[in-house]
């Protein structure tokens, strides 16, 4: 491209000059969109559904920034919350009164945070709750699953999904063996498998965490009775049970996976969209564990920027409008999407298979749904590429990637459900 048709595309330029800055020209993998074979897009705003690229292009957006866009981006009640907060300036160093409130919400709505800590992002908040789980039980192992993402801190880098699925690397290299030694992975949705880690490490198990609906090798629903199954094991073991809900949390129900299927874990993980899109994370769950934590305990753990004041307004807001009735719009915008998807696929003579819980779905290019990282692993890249270019070319934008999940969000309706199933008609057949 000549120097004045770069800068005839501000994205072109913008997107050269990120090359020149960040690995991959991104500061996370999945924005690289290498895995679908098409240049990184740079998007300058986001309102509603909708997106618009730095040349201006506007997309209908199904990435939904990983899942905080619930209520669609730039929600004004979200944006003056975030105003009149910043208003009163910004970490101010000491607990602020919204993190009280936040704080108190998420415990009415999800009791078995009986005592939790705010952190600047899901991994602090996962790394942290297996540090407690460590630090409570004396015990060295933490049981994942093969395909589980819980952020990127060395421990839980292991057989990971998201990024790492879409990268097709095993894991990170800067991990070392001794770090990873502790580490013991089994396949999702085979709890015998984990029975039978716990029999072979008797004693040595501090907890097994999970993503209750797995959506970091795209949506694989959790067994029936394979959470049930995980709370008998490692209640039987006194290990603990750390669910993962840093992508469900607030999104298949009000109160998350563990109020859909009625399970109570010990600790519990949080992000995306308690923070309403502001850096955030959370962990928290039984009392006598969380008193484990610093400055109660001896379990350290901190955050110069843990508990803002603006993420804390831009979380009120958002889960203020998230009341139980807005997850009967969810679902029904989600069972609607499914079966036109469904529909258009097979009027296309496309094998694939759709995945869904709530407002969480993905169209795995296979023949039938995943029951594990293994069966989801073997869905066709190319395939979805050559979809995900298609649908990008009608306007629609899709997470990049086979192994992650379409976000839906309360500004998704009906022209929206329209637009998207005509364009997937079109891609379908291409
Ligand atoms: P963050 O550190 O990215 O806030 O949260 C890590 C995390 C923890 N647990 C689960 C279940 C997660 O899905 C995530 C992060 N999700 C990915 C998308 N699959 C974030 C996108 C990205 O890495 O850029």
């Amino acid at each position: 491209m000549t120097p004045a048709a770069a800068h005839a595309s501000r994205q072109a330029d913008l997107v050269a000059r990120a090359s020149d800055l960040f690995p991959g020209g991104v500061n996370s993998p999945v924005r690289a969109f290498r895995a679908v074979g098409r240049p990184p897009l740079v998007l300058a705003s986001g309102s509603g559904a909708r997106v618009r690229d730095a040349d201006g292009a506007e997309y209908l957006d199904y990435i939904g920034a990983w899942g905080p866009a619930i209520l669609g981006h730039a929600h004004p009640a979200v944006v003056e919350a975030v105003r009149a907060a910043a208003l009163d300036g910004f970490a101010l160093g000491a607990t602020s009164p919204g993190e009280v409130y936040l704080g108190e919400t998420i415990r009415a709505v999800m009791p078995s945070m009986e005592m939790l800590r705010f952190t600047a992002s899901g991994t602090e908040a996962a790394m942290s709750a297996l540090r407690l789980a460590r630090g409570a039980t004396g015990r060295p192992l933490i049981v994942k699953f093969a395909g589980g993402y819980h952020g990127h801190s060395d421990g839980l880098l292991v057989d990971a999904g998201s990024g790492i699925a879409t990268l097709s690397i095993p894991g990170s290299a800067g991990v070392t063996a001794a770090v990873a030694a502790d580490t013991v992975v089994v396949p999702y949705n085979d709890a015998p498998a984990v029975a039978a880690t716990f029999a072979a490490h008797r004693g040595r198990i501090a907890a097994v965490i999970v993503e209750p609906v797995a959506a970091n090798v795209g949506v694989v629903p959790p067994a029936p009775g394979f959470l049930e199954g995980l709370r008998e094991i490692t209640a039987a073991h006194d290990a603990l049970l750390v669910f993962d809900e840093v992508i469900t949390g607030f999104r298949v129900a009000h109160g998350g996976a563990q109020a859909r299927y009625g399970i109570r874990p010990d600790l519990t993980v949080l992000g995306k969209i308690i923070g309403g899109g502001m850096p955030v994370g959370a962990y928290g769950g039984r009392r006598d564990l969380m008193e484990h934590v610093a400055p109660l305990g001896g379990v350290y753990q901190a955050g110069t920027l843990s508990g803002h004041p603006l993420t804390m307004a831009a979380g009120i807001a958002t889960l203020a409008l998230l009341d139980a009735d807005r997850y009967a719009a969810l679902e029904a915008y989600g069972a609607a999407l499914e079966a036109g998807l469904r529909s258009v696929a097979a009027s296309a003579g496309a094998e694939v298979s759709i995945a869904r819980v709530g407002a969480l779905l993905t169209v795995f290019f296979r023949p039938d749904a995943p029951r594990d990282a293994a069966e989801a692993l073997t869905a066709d890249r190319d395939a979805f590429a050559r979809f995900f270019g298609a649908m990008l070319d009608a306007g629609v934008l899709l997470p990049p990637s086979q192994f992650e999940a379409w976000f839906i969000s309360l500004a998704h309706g009906d022209a929206e459900l329209a637009a998207t199933l005509d364009a997937a008609a079109r891609a379908f057949r291409a």
